[in-house]
């Protein structure tokens, strides 16, 4: 045995004593080892099917699980039913224990559109597949239950990812935020030696238990191929969770014995020797000693049956192989978008929220609008307050958010008034704000997260791309993500480097997501409360420029009856040319509207409001009146939201068009120094000239200019 790593059952099946663990598994008796033995066989069966139905053709892919049994049914069986599992794509037998139809797990791998199960069915989430992202949405739930408070009722969360995964920022993150929050999470790590090719040395060179401790994470090193040891480290993890202790990180040492998946070859990376050393610790085979051991023979205790459970296995892969195949391109329609119909308007009707921010509008308007003077920054901490007044299930959640009021002080006050556990400073780390924020989801809370500047968002690309776009289609509709990203956003305000970027147009090509962006004060205080009102995440971008402009702002805007976030908005109407524009740039352009109407051209200026979905009617209805179109952003006009609006407005009004469209954008260029972005970012010359040209066909100033 190695060094510092618990056994209870060595590999011949003798019973190791452990003073501190042998009370963890002391109700353990014959019964109860047979049935972990039982479980081990059958998931062993389940196994060997889905990797034949692969071969056969049935499933696309199987990450096989063999050697693997114990550290994954020794840890499940340890959990309560309320406990909630989010584990990486190879614990198929941690989905079995949890209670995951045999049919339904293999059937993920199908890649059918009725594939993978409800997470709240079986308090367990649907398999990751990117490396170490779950491990946020662990500690996120387990957060949520801390902030439940007495509701809580000692649940916890449980993550399982493997060697690789432990050189993920995502897992480093997950273990800062688990330590800081003493949140009530417990990290599996399965050693099994092997990330595809890498061995584990290359992850780390010392054991990966001895990192947690850096975490401020107690830790235990564990012999993963044996079921008892696992079962009694992963009670005692759940015990110290429950009752407050915070996070564990249990790192199982055991060995994949297949290959890394069906479609991999080992023998290209890990010689037979190996693998035959490792044959000799198999997991089955130990417990099966241990339940055969002469003495118990002697007394004639039962043997173990295998034959039932490979049976069960057997069934399940029949059934697999009857399952509907896939009907064709109409299945793939609800994955276009976030499928909730919820602007904020009329369909908002059918949330509760919603619902009482209806009935107290009323109360507090009693039919007349009562305004204030507000900056932008004021009006969006205002939508924010209001939000967390309506539902103690939204937070707001952030770097600086809390006592500081945000960079910005959109948050100002926010904390004092609602406390440190709804409106949260977090570490800094944003895919751990986004990736807990999805925990925090699955726990049914509605977090608010605030990126501290358009270029740090960035780090969270992936939590926001791969995770909260994906999150709805890939459980088919099962998990709901009401999250809202707010995102200062643009430049002109001469920041430093990393401060004045546009990245809209990344998350507006994501499907999956909402994008809106505010530019006045009474959109920033009503489109953040229809934000976190919806069901969908949003991203809400807030123009950093526009955040000292003043305007009149109603707080008691009943979301039932104001334009729904989805909509355009029609800021002035002109008749010669129709002008494009969203955030910070709405004002120039309505600039540019008074400069040219002095020059008897009528310039109608929308202001999008909605980057995705965006709306092409209200673009297509202007422009079929006008025939020429201008669209501005700051953002460079290579795939930029110029490009889309342009090709379906054209698409749609070709027949209408007077002159090509034209677009006034940001250059091609990483945003420059700050002395320098006033050529850069669009100004109402440049604007100006777009309308020129629209009008005449003449170069762009910049192509004049050389
Ligand atoms: C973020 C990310 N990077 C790379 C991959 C490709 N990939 C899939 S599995 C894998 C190895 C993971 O190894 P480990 O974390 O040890 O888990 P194991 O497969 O051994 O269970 C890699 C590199 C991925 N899915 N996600």
């Amino acid at each position: 045995m190695e060094p510092n790593m618990l056994q209870l059952l060595d590999p011949d099946g003798r019973r190791r004593e452990s003073a501190e663990y042998d009370g963890w598994v002391e109700d353990v008796d014959d019964a109860a080892l047979r049935s972990l033995y039982q479980d081990m066989v059958v998931v062993r069966r389940l196994d060997a099917e889905a990797t034949a139905l692969q071969r056969q053709g049935e499933l696309a892919l199987w990450p096989p699980l063999l050697g693997q049994e114990a550290a994954q049914i020794g840890s499940a069986r340890a959990l309560r039913p309320g406990d909630f599992v989010f584990s990486s794509y190879r614990e198929h037998a941690v989905a079995y224990v949890r209670g995951v139809a045999v049919v339904d797990l293999i059937r993920v791998w199908r890649g059918l559109t009725a594939s993978g199960w409800d997470p709240f069915a079986v308090n367990m989430a649907t398999p990751q597949v990117i490396i170490g992202a779950q491990t946020l949405h662990a500690t996120g739930y387990a957060m949520g239950v801390t902030f439940d408070g007495e509701a809580g009722n000692g649940d916890v969360a449980v993550t399982y990812f493997g060697d690789g995964a432990m050189s993920e920022g995502d897992v480093n993150e997950a273990m800062v935020f688990a330590a800081s929050f003493r949140a009530p999470v417990v990290f599996v790590c399965q050693n099994n030696q092997w990330a595809i090719s890498e061995p584990a040395g290359l992850q780390s060179p010392v054991p990966f238990a001895g990192r947690a401790a850096g975490f401020g994470i107690p830790s235990v090193r564990v012999d993963g191929n044996d079921v008892l040891a696992m079962l009694a480290v992963t009670r005692e993890a759940v015990a110290r969770a429950a009752n407050g202790g915070g996070p564990t990180f249990v790192e199982a040492v055991t060995y994949r014995m297949g290959p890394h998946t069906t479609a991999d070859d080992p023998t290209r990376y890990r010689d037979a020797a190996e693998l035959d050393a490792w044959r000799r610790r198999d997991p089955i085979t130990r417990l099966e000693a241990h339940l055969r051991g002469p003495r118990r023979a002697e007394r004639g205790r039962r043997r173990p049956r295998p034959g039932r459970g490979r049976r069960r296995g057997g069934r399940a892969a029949r059934r697999v192989h009857r399952a509907r195949r896939p009907a064709g391109r109409r299945d793939l329609r609800p994955r276009v978008r976030g499928a909730t119909p919820c602007g904020g308007g009329p369909a908002c009707g059918v949330r509760t929220l919603c619902r009482r921010i209806r009935r107290g509008s009323r109360r507090r308007r009693g039919g007349r609008a009562m305004t204030t003077t507000l900056t932008l920054a004021k009006a969006m901490g205002a939508g924010l307050r209001r939000a967390l007044a309506d539902d103690d299930r939204v937070l707001v959640m952030g770097e600086d958010v809390g006592r500081l009021g945000g960079v910005f002080r959109v948050t100002d006050g926010l904390q004092a008034e609602f406390g440190p556990h709804r409106v949260i400073d977090t570490p800094l780390a944003e895919a751990a704000i986004v990736g807990t924020a999805i925990g925090l989801a699955f726990r049914g809370y509605r977090p608010v997260c605030e990126i501290q500047f358009d270029g740090f968002v960035y780090e969270a690309f992936d939590q926001i791309v791969s995770q909260v776009a994906k999150m709805h289609a890939r459980t088919n509709g099962k998990v709901r993500l009401p999250l809202t990203i707010r995102v200062p956003v643009g430049g002109g305000t001469g920041a430093a480097e990393h401060h004045s970027e546009s990245p809209e147009a990344y998350f507006a090509h994501t499907a999956g997501l909402r994008v809106v962006e505010v530019s006045s004060p009474q959109d920033a205080a009503t489109m953040i409360r229809q934000a976190i009102a919806c069901d969908d995440p949003v991203i809400v971008f807030e123009p950093k420029r526009r955040y000292h402009a003043k305007g009149e702002v109603d707080l008691d805007v009943d979301l039932a009856q104001a334009t729904p976030m989805t909509s355009a908005r029609v800021v002035a109407e002109g008749s010669d040319v129709t002008l494009v524009t969203y955030g910070g740039l709405v004002p120039v352009a309505l600039d540019a509207a008074v400069a040219a109407s002095d020059e008897g051209v009528s310039v109608e200026v929308i202001d999008l409001r909605s980057l995705s979905p965006i709306d092409h009617d209200a673009v297509a209805a202007s422009v079929r009146r006008t025939g020429r179109l201008v669209v501005a952003h700051e953002g460079p006009g290579q795939a930029g939201l110029g490009a889309e609006i342009v090709a379906v407005a054209t698409q749609r009004c070709f027949f209408h068009l007077e002159a090509p469209p034209v677009r006034v954008t940001g250059f091609d260029i990483p945003y420059p120094p700050a002395k320098l972005e006033g050529p850069h970012v669009p100004d109402l010359d440049r604007m100006l000239d777009g309308v020129d040209r629209v009008r005449s066909g003449a170069p762009a100033l910049e192509e004049v200019l050389g």
